[in-house]
C-alpha cells in the first residue's frame, strides 16, 4: 500500500476547533457538547465539530435574511455568476487539500474526491455562474377583450425565493452542497446549510474560500449538528422560505412533510430508491460485467442514482455471475489515500452495520450469496463487494435501498416482462437500459418509469440535464433550467391604460 503524503494544510485545518461558519466568520457556537469526525479507513477519529443549537440556527438564519435583503441583493445578476466563478477558480486551486480532507472524512478513494468533489463541484459551479443573467420572466399577451376600449399589458418576473435551507448527505458532502449552493446564489437567494454529522468539514473550508471568492458574509452559513435538532429548527426558523433535501427516503419524507406543515414552504427532496440496470441479450457477457461494475459497486455504491438492481437474461445469467466475482475479487480494495485502491471502507459505522444486517438479511431469505456477503478483517468500515442471487422480486434486496456495494440479481426471458418489473417499485429516480440495439432502447425508454434513463451507461449526471426522481423518489428537479422553477417565485404584473 502506498499512501500519498497529506498536505500540511490538511493537517493544519483537522487540528483546529470546528464549529459553525456564521455571517463570513468560523465560529464554535455557545454549545459544549461535540461529536467526533471518525475516519472510516482506519475507525479513528480525526476531529471534532462543536454541536449547533438555536442560537446558531437563528445567527446563521438572520445573516442569510439580511444578506438576501441586502449585499446580495444589490448585486448584479452577473457579479452574482462572476462571484460563483472566482468560487470555481479556488475550489481548484485548492482542490489537492479539498480531495484529502474528504477522502479522511468519507472514505472516498482519493481520485474519485479529485474528480467529483473538486473537478465536477468546480464544473457545476461554473454552470450556475452561467445562469445569473438569464433568469427572467416573460412578456404575455392578454386574453380578454378590453371592455372600454383600454388596453393592457402583462409580464412575469421571477423573484429569488429568500433563504433557502440546503440539507446535505454524507456521500458527496462538497458536490451536494455546491449543487444547492450553486442554484441558490445564481437565483439571488441567501443559504444556510445543515451538513451530515458524518461528513461536516470539507463544506466549512468551501466557505472559507467563498469569502477569499468575493461573496459577501452572510450569503453562505453553515450549521452543524444532528439532523433532527439543527434541521428541523432550520426548516422551521420563519425566516426560511425554502429547503432543498438529499439524503435517504424516510428522513426525506419527514422533512418535506415539516416544510409543508410550517407554512407550506417550497421543498425539492432529490431522494434515493431502489435504481434498476437491466441488459437486453444481444450484450455479450463481457460488455454486461463492464456496465455492472459502472452502475452498482462505484464509490461502495454509495451513490443515490446507482443500480441495484440487476436484469440479466437468463441465457447470459451463469457466465455473467461467474466473470463478475472475477472481476470483483481482483478489485483493489484499501486505503482511500492511495491512488490505486478503487474500493474504500464504507463511509461510517452507522452504514457498515446497516450493510451487516443486510448481509444477514439476504441469508435469512435463502438468497444466494454468490460473492463477498461478509465484513472485511482489520480496523474500518470495509466490507467484501457482493453479489446476491435473489428468488425474486419479494426478496428484501429487491426492493429496500443498500446504498452499499451490493448489486441484486434477477434473471428474465421476456422483454416486455423486464419493463414491468422494472418499474414494479415505488421509488423513480434512475434506471439503464443495456443494448445495441437503439431502435428498441428507445421505444423501451419511453415506458421506464424514473426521472432519468441512461441507454449503455449509468450514474452519469450533467449540470445541463434536470436530475430529481419520479415517484417517491423525490421532488423537483435540480440542474439544466428546471432548477430556476424551485429557486425563485413567478411574480404576474398586469397594466391598464
Ligand atoms: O441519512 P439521512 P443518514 C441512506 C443510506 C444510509 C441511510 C441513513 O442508506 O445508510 O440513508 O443515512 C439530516 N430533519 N442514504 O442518517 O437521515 C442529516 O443530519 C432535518 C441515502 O446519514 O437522510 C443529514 O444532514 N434533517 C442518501 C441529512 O439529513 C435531518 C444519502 C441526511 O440524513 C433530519 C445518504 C430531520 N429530522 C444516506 N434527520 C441518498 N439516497 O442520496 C436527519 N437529517
Amino acid at each position: 500500500m502506498s499512501e500519498i503524503n497529506l498536505l500540511g494544510s490538511v493537517t493544519a485545518f483537522l487540528q483546529r476547533s470546528h464549529g459553525h461558519y456564521i455571517n463570513g466568520v468560523s465560529i464554535l457556537g455557545q454549545e459544549k457538547e461535540t461529536f467526533s469526525i471518525v475516519n472510516p479507513a482506519s475507525g479513528e477519529m480525526i476531529a471534532t465539530v462543536n454541536q449547533g443549537g438555536e442560537a446558531e440556527v437563528n445567527q446563521a438564519m438572520q445573516a442569510a435574511s439580511a444578506a438576501f435583503h441586502g449585499s446580495w441583493a444589490q448585486i448584479s445578476p452577473i457579479e452574482r455568476g462572476n462571484c460563483l466563478n472566482r468560487l470555481a477558480d479556488l475550489l481548484q486551486k485548492n482542490g489537492e487539500e479539498l480531495a484529502q480532507l474528504e477522502s479522511l472524512c468519507s472514505g472516498k478513494p482519493i481520485q474519485l474526491s479529485r474528480m467529483l468533489e473538486v473537478g465536477a463541484s468546480a464544473d457545476y459551479l461554473r454552470y450556475f455562474a452561467g445562469w445569473s443573467s438569464k433568469i427572467t420572466g416573460e412578456t404575455l399577451n392578454v386574453s380578454l377583450p378590453s371592455l372600454k376600449g383600454e388596453k393592457y399589458s402583462a409580464f412575469t418576473y421571477r423573484e429569488p425565493i429568500g433563504v433557502v435551507v440546503g440539507i446535505i448527505p454524507w456521500n458527496f458532502s462538497i458536490m451536494i452542497a455546491i449543487w444547492k449552493l450553486g442554484a441558490a446564489l445564481t437565483s439571488g437567494c441567501t443559504i444556510v446549510l445543515k451538513p451530515s454529522e458524518y461528513t461536516p468539514l470539507t463544506i466549512l473550508r468551501v466557505a472559507e474560500l467563498a469569502k477569499e471568492a468575493g461573496i459577501p458574509d452572510g450569503v453562505i452559513n453553515i450549521v452543524n449538528g444532528s439532523g433532527a435538532r439543527i434541521g428541523s429548527s432550520l426548516i422551521s426558523h420563519p425566516q426560511c422560505a425554502k429547503v432543498t433535501f438529499t439524503g435517504s427516503i424516510p428522513t426525506g419524507m419527514s422533512v418535506g412533510k415539516s416544510a409543508l406543515e410550517q407554512g407550506l414552504k417550497r421543498t425539492t427532496l432529490e431522494l434515493g430508491g431502489k435504481n434498476a440496470a437491466a441488459f437486453l441479450s444481444d450484450m455479450s457477457v463481457e460488455k454486461i460485467v463492464d456496465g455492472i461494475l459502472e452502475a452498482g459497486y462505484v464509490y461502495q455504491g454509495q451513490i443515490c442514482a446507482a443500480a441495484e438492481r440487476f436484469y440479466i437474461p437468463s441465457v447470459h445469467m451463469d457466465d455473467v455471475l461467474t466473470l463478475l466475482s472475477e472481476r470483483l475479487s481482483v478489485m483493489k480494495i484499501g486505503s482511500p489515500l492511495d491512488e490505486s485502491t478503487e474500493m474504500g471502507p464504507l463511509a461510517n459505522k452507522a452504514h457498515y452495520d446497516k450493510i451487516l444486517s443486510l448481509f444477514e438479511k439476504a441469508r435469512q431469505e435463502d438468497c444466494e450469496i454468490v460473492y463477498g456477503g461478509y465484513a472485511l478483517e482489520g480496523p474500518g468500515f470495509f466490507v467484501a463487494p457482493t453479489i446476491v442471487k435473489a428468488n425474486s422480486a419479494e426478496d428484501t434486496l429487491m426492493k429496500e435501498e443498500t446504498f452499499g456495494p451490493i448489486g441484486t440479481f434477477l434473471s428474465y426471458d421476456d422483454e416486455d416482462e423486464l419493463i414491468g418489473m422494472m418499474n414494479a417499485t415505488p421509488f423513480g429516480l434512475s434506471a439503464s437500459l443495456w443494448t445495441n440495439n437503439m431502435s428498441k432502447a428507445m421505444r423501451m425508454t419511453s415506458r421506464i418509469e424514473a426521472g432519468i434513463v441512461w441507454i449503455n451507461m449509468h450514474t452519469f449526471l450533467d449540470p445541463a440535464l434536470p436530475f430529481g426522481g419520479w415517484k417517491s423518489s423525490g421532488i423537483g428537479r435540480e440542474f439544466g433550467s428546471a432548477f430556476i422553477e424551485h429557486y425563485t417565485e413567478l411574480k404576474s404584473v398586469m397594466v391598464r391604460y
